[in-house]
């Protein structure tokens, strides 16, 4: 695997989900896999679950990990060919990958879109260019357009939380103060669409995801309906897609709370987290008994290793 970038990346991601369940049992059994190998792990942006959990999952591998916060403690990074460098951006991607290439034998990249020109950011520039110039492995830390590393990690959490072989799974989208990626939809979408698991997303319109990335999914509008029967409500905010980056609803009553919650089948309530309480979510949801984003966060680790430890098995195979 030379790169980690969409479930397209994988060829049989429910196999990995099986492979992260089995290093859950033990997850030092491949302590010595990694030894002589370094991550580097690059944030343009902020992270508390992604830098740890990754970090973890190397050391429990033998890696020797590096954490650099480029975004806020490196030079400023220039994305375009062919410019005179003349603004307050020092230095080129194409050196920096190629130099973070020269310490790291694996490289993990934190790269959020800007939100405003939608043809750059789903051309993923910044992780396209890690890939191109640093000649190293690259894994998504959450890119522009995905975060597969959170939707392999949801997908382990439903597996293990299921109590039917097809549950149904609604991915609701809920209210926010800030236009946010469409990343962990499309990743989650994407990876829900390898199961066979019923699917609804619900959402005011016009926060219609990418079709070209989610393919043909259940688009129901009353986010009532969609809860009706529901084993596990998946909620995150997306800014809009068609309206790129625009928030286009300020309907607080899209929250999350335990009128809806009681709609469903009892269903298990999921976010990636960091979430806002009240705005997304109620306490009380988030509290209660149905709540598993810590459990889906602790499978953070297992994710991401069973994704390094096949990264490495395939640069030791040759
Ligand atoms: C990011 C997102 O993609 O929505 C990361 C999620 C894993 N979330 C945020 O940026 C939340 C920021 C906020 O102010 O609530």
């Amino acid at each position: 695997m030379k790169q980690f970038i969409s479930v397209d990346d994988i060829a049989d991601p429910l196999g990995l989900v099986k492979e992260a369940l089995n290093i859950k049992k033990q997850p030092r059994a491949s302590s010595e896999l990694g030894k002589g190998l370094t991550l580097g792990l690059i944030f343009m942006n902020p992270s508390l679950r992604t830098r740890l959990s990754t970090q973890k999952a190397a050391q429990n591998l033998g890696m020797d990990v590096m954490v650099m916060n480029v975004g806020t403690e490196g030079w400023k990074l220039e994305m375009e060919d062919g410019v005179v460098m003349e603004g307050d951006k020092a230095e080129h991607v194409k050196e920096a990958a190629a130099v973070i290439g020269q310490y790291c034998d694996i490289i993990g990249l934190r790269s959020f879109p800007g939100l405003t020109n939608r043809e750059a950011d789903y051309a993923d520039h910044m992780i396209n260019s890690f890939i191109k110039y640093s000649g190293r492995p690259v894994i998504s830390l959450e890119s522009a357009v995905f975060h597969p590393l959170q939707s392999l990690a949801d997908l382990v959490t439903i597996e293990e939380l299921k109590q039917k072989e097809k549950p149904k799974v609604v991915l609701s989208w809920a209210p926010h103060v800030k236009a946010l990626p469409q990343s962990v939809p499309n990743s989650f979408s994407q990876w829900i669409n390898q199961t066979d698991y019923e699917f609804v997303i619900t959402h005011p319109e016009g926060y219609e995801l990418s079709q070209d990335i989610i393919g043909d999914v259940n688009v129901e509008y009353n986010q009532n309906k969609a809860f009706e029967a529901a084993d596990f409500i998946y909620a995150k905010n997306w800014s809009s897609y068609s309206a790129y980056g625009k928030i286009l609803s300020e309907d607080r009553s899209w929250v999350i709370d335990e009128t809806k919650m009681s709609l469903t089948n009892n269903a298990r309530f999921m976010h990636c987290l960091p979430v806002r309480r009240n705005l997304v979510v109620s306490d009380g949801v988030l509290d209660g008994s149905n709540s598993v984003v810590i459990q889906q966060a602790g499978n953070r680790e297992f994710s991401a290793q069973a994704v390094l430890k096949r990264m490495i098995e395939g640069m030791r195979n040759g």
